[in-house]
């Protein structure tokens, strides 16, 4: 049976043996080693941390579990938050789980077709509002006072608390430590959670610390530019943030770890979509593909060793985006069924 991560490390996480385990048996996620693009590019030791297998699809359901659990003991009966899409996709998973209601608060036009249908099938309230996601989060900020109602964006400590697990599990599955792991850098939580899971196994442990690369894309990149981003723009919609709320924590991670936060353009971002559906079997969505595109760009400048073990994480499952899957691309039409047919199109 599926052990979810409350249960997995509650020895690690800020839980009693009252909280109740709540899980959709998220996190154990499997670290796929790189079959072809690891070899095309001169790197030995690629992995793909692949968490869109997470039960909604994406990493959010690990800090979702133990968010969940703590707002559960706390007497909420209300899941809020302002999203992407992802955010609000885990928190309506849970919400359904626990018989608690989810409010989700998402930018008008803002959110892939497979988050929101996610949403409304798992009966959340979803309230769509003209801005950005920085606008719906400073707005949900604003009621997370009231009582019965828990803040459940990264925000919430709880939330960075869970998705600390998936640097355990990484180290656990590499047997060591990642000499780097690329992670696309949105509101800054994963990031910041990745680094502080790495430290704590170093000090628990004495494993060794990885050098972070967080990957922004070209029109959503405020901490590649220094200051927030009013509009801002890319096709990977779930880091379509501006003013990311975990800002120094992820300056913090960046410069502790010896590493980078960098830019990448949307070409750069799709042609990694691809490559990683094509070249890998790997289906993500665009933001997952912003550290691979990353790690496309170091390793043609040639600033990587292709001996040392280097991990990507792949956030969210390609699913969640059917659109960015099929651009470009069109199903074919039918064909009479006989084989004269079907050898004229197989050419
Ligand atoms: C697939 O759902 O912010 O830097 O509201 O969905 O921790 O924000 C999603 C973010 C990367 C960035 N990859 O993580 C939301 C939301 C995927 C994501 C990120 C998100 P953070």
């Amino acid at each position: 049976m599926a052990v979810g991560i409350i249960e997995r490390y509650a020895a690690y996480l800020p839980v009693t043996p009252a909280t109740p385990r709540i899980t959709l048996g998220e996190g154990s996620t499997p670290l796929v080693r790189s079959s072809r693009i690891g070899p095309a590019i001169g790197l030995d030791q690629l992995y793909f941390k692949y968490e869109g297998l997470n039960p909604s699809g994406s990493f959010k359901d690990r800090g979702m579990a133990v968010a969940a659990a703590r707002a559960i003991e706390a007497g909420a009966q209300t899941l809020l938050c302002a999203s992407t899409g992802n955010t609000s996709a885990s928190a309506s998973a849970y919400a359904a789980r626990c018989g608690l209601r989810a409010v989700v608060v998402v930018p008008a036009g803002g959110v892939a077709a497979g988050k929101l249908a996610q949403a409304l099938a798992y009966g959340a309230i979803i309230v769509t509002v003209k801005g950005s996601f920085d606008r719906a989060l400073t707005l949900v900020r604003k009621l997370a006072d009231e009582p019965g109602v828990a803040l459940v964006n990264s925000v919430n400590p709880y939330r960075i608390e869970g998705q600390k697990t998936a640097a355990f599990e990484v180290v656990e599955q590499l047997g060591r430590a990642p000499a780097r792991l690329f992670i696309p850098v949105g509101n800054a939580g994963n990031i910041t959670a990745y680094w502080r899971g790495f430290c704590e196994l170093a000090s628990r442990s004495g494993a060794s610390l990885p050098t972070l690369h967080g990957a922004q894309a070209q029109g959503a990149a405020p901490l590649v530019r220094g200051r927030p981003v009013l509009r801002p723009q890319t096709l990977a919609s779930a880091i379509r943030i501006g003013n990311p709320a975990s800002w120094s924590s992820a300056i913090a991670a960046r410069d502790e770890s010896g590493g980078t936060i960098e830019a990448v353009g949307d070409d750069e971002i799709m042609a990694a979509h691809r490559r990683l559906a094509r070249e890998e079997g790997l289906l993500v969505e665009p933001a997952s593909a912003a550290a691979v595109a990353l790690l496309l760009k170091k390793a043609n400048a040639g600033s990587l060793d292709g001996t040392e073990p280097i991990v990507c994480v792949l956030t969210g499952h390609g699913l969640k985006d059917p659109q960015a899957l099929t651009r470009g691309l069109r199903v074919p039409r039918a064909i009479e069924p006989t084989l004269v047919a079907l050898r004229r199109v197989l050419g």
